[in-house]
């Protein structure tokens, strides 16, 4: 864990301020709770909030901190945070009727901020879609309309797809798009794909018009450190193979296929495969969510990841709607 003595994170209760162990600081916060909004709180860190909680699931804060104390503002609809290597954005967009052009502009924004501040390297990026599978004003189902705005953003930032860092992309119990996005100055990443699955930016034309912009998993490799020495961070898994959903309506089936496909994608060959060395098994995760579509399906999802990880590895379990209708759940978490 020495290596990200620069950025660390954890869970912890929504209640009261986030207080972090001495000499750490936070360098920004996502609350799944009740609430709905971003801001800068009164500690003086981006916050935030998007509608996840239900009863019988989890609410919590998610905490990142930093070893320097950070710099934080506004921009736009933009909050962020940033301390000399590490940089947190967060963006929130209201309901709209279609999401595409302002999606476009606030990811731009926020890409054009992460170059101007000098922290060029995006690394992870979570996307909160409310009503995720439904209809926009024009028919077009909101992810896919997400899904096109930022694929426009995403040329913006760079050239082909071996910048597109580890993501989430997943539903919301409220209304409105949200992200947040991590990323650096010195160090850098290394995306990884997953032999099991299409490369996300190049599924067919089928769910869509544009493809979703983002790696399987990303590698940080922090300034200054021996390849092999940075955190996994490993995106929202489903149970996706190839391209398409397997296991239609089976939830069990397909929890352990979401479980196998981040086995393959952390283990020793797929890192090889795309140039890394090191190799992860699941109970070597931290900071786990799972994303479960139906209520009734949570005791089924917590009882198959609890045999599959191990007594370190604490899971947040949240009760949204996935991107596809036929997907009953997605699982993301990283290795230290
Ligand atoms: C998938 O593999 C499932 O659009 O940012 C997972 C992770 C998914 C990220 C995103 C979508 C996203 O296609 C969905």
């Amino acid at each position: 864990m020495s290596q990200r003595a620069g950025l660390q994170a954890y869970f912890t209760s929504l209640d009261g301020i986030p207080r972090p162990a001495p000499g750490r600081h936070v360098l920004g916060t996502v609350a799944f709770g009740e609430r709905t909004g971003l801001s800068l709180t009164g500690q003086g860190h981006p916050e935030l909030a998007i509608p996840m909680s239900s009863p019988g699931f989890d609410s919590f804060r998610e905490v990142w901190t930093t070893g320097t104390e950070p710099v934080s503002g506004t921009r736009g609809n933009l909050a962020f945070a940033h301390d000399g290597e590490y940089l947190f954005i967060s963006g929130a967009l209201p309901p709209l009727p279609v999401y595409r052009k302002t999606v476009r502009e606030v990811y731009e924004a926020a890409f054009a901020l992460v170059n101007e501040l000098g922290y060029p390297h995006i690394f992870r990026m979570w996307n909160f879609v409310g009503d995720i599978i439904g209809p926009n004003a024009e028919g077009m189902e909101i992810y896919q309309d997400f899904v096109a705005g930022r694929a426009e953003a995403f040329a913006s930032y760079g050239d082909g797809t071996g910048h597109m860092p580890a993501a989430t992309g997943i539903g919301t119990r409220g209304e409105g798009i949200s992200f947040t996005l991590l990323a650096c100055r010195e160090g850098r990443p290394r995306h990884v794909e997953n032999q099991r699955q299409t490369p996300a930016y190049h599924y067919p034309e089928q769910y869509g018009p544009k493809p979703p912009s983002f790696a399987r998993a990303t590698r940080l490799h922090p300034a200054g450190a021996g390849q092999g020495d940075g955190a996994l961070f490993v995106s929202g898994t489903a149970s996706i193979l190839g391209h398409e959903t397997v296991h239609r309506g089976d939830v069990a089936a397909q929890t352990d296929v979401v479980l196998e496909n981040i086995a393959e994608l952390i283990g020793g060959p797929n890192l090889a495969a795309a140039g890394l060395d090191g190799g992860h098994e699941l109970k070597d995760l931290r900071l786990v969510k799972a994303y479960v579509r139906h209520e009734a399906d949570l005791p089924v999802v917590r009882e198959r990841c609890r045999s599959a990880f191990g007594p370190d590895t604490e899971v947040m379990y949240m009760n949204v709607a996935v991107c596809r209708d036929d997907l009953l759940v997605e699982i993301e978490g990283l290795v230290p």
